[in-house]
């Protein structure tokens, strides 16, 4: 049993404020990143908050360690409920993004094998694991992992055992199933498919129930 995380990754207020509102009752998050927030600044967290559901910040967090408590500030700051950071800066960039999230009362999840095809470049196989165990000794709430190649989400579900989270993005436009992963994960993470279709709520919907 999966929730559902909708990537929201339309552009400027209105877009946002009326897909979100549409589909209120059928999310567990909102992810936002920075298609949306660079159209609108991070006050967009203000309007979103009224939909009552945690927002998670994806901006793939990828800096100096100094940076990255910058970065999170600013975030949590807004309103943020989580933020999602990437993990190959090494063991201290990502400590300081565990850590400030925490600091904030939030939550920080790693992104260690993305769902795109050009993921196998580098962001897969053992560097994915080497990056899954990082997060878990980082102390970081869960990880991000594909949705598109489920037995790889498999194998890093062994690696962080049963105490973290993953949230699994690739579901809907990337050609993913949400039954190619719920067994595996906490969360699906879908865009397109909700907030391109003519009836987001009812996209949604679906996507909520086989999730289940
Ligand atoms: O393909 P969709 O439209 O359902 O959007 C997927 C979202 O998840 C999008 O915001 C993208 O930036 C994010 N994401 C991935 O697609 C793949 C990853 O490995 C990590 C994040």
């Amino acid at each position: 049993m999966a929730d559902l995380l909708l990537a929201l990754d339309v552009k400027g207020k209105a877009e946002a404020v009326r897909v979100a509102t549409a589909c209120t009752g059928e999310l567990d998050a909102i992810k936002i990143g920075y298609p949306l927030v660079l159209s609108t600044g991070l006050e967009i967290v203000k309007d979103l908050a009224k939909s009552e559901i945690p927002i998670i910040a994806d901006f793939k967090v990828a800096d100096i360690p100094n940076t990255n408590s910058l970065i999170c500030e600013e975030v949590f700051g807004a309103g943020c409920a989580g933020i999602i950071t990437h993990a190959f800066c090494g063991s201290d960039s990502l400590a300081a993004c565990v850590d400030a999230s925490h600091d904030h009362g939030g939550v920080c999840f790693v992104v260690c094998e993305m769902s795109h095809p050009g993921a196998l470049d580098f962001l897969s196989g053992e560097n994915a694991e080497r990056m899954a165990r990082m997060a878990k000794a980082a102390g970081a709430d869960g990880i991000i992992a594909p949705a598109t190649r489920p037995e790889r989400t498999a194998t890093l579900r062994t690696i962080i055992g049963s105490s973290m989270k993953i949230y699994s993005p690739g579901v809907g436009a990337q050609g993913a199933q949400p039954e190619d992963v719920k067994k595996y994960v906490d969360g699906i993470i879908v865009g397109r498919a909700i907030y391109e279709a003519a009836d987001p709520k009812a996209a949604a919907h679906e996507f909520r129930v086989r999730a289940r």
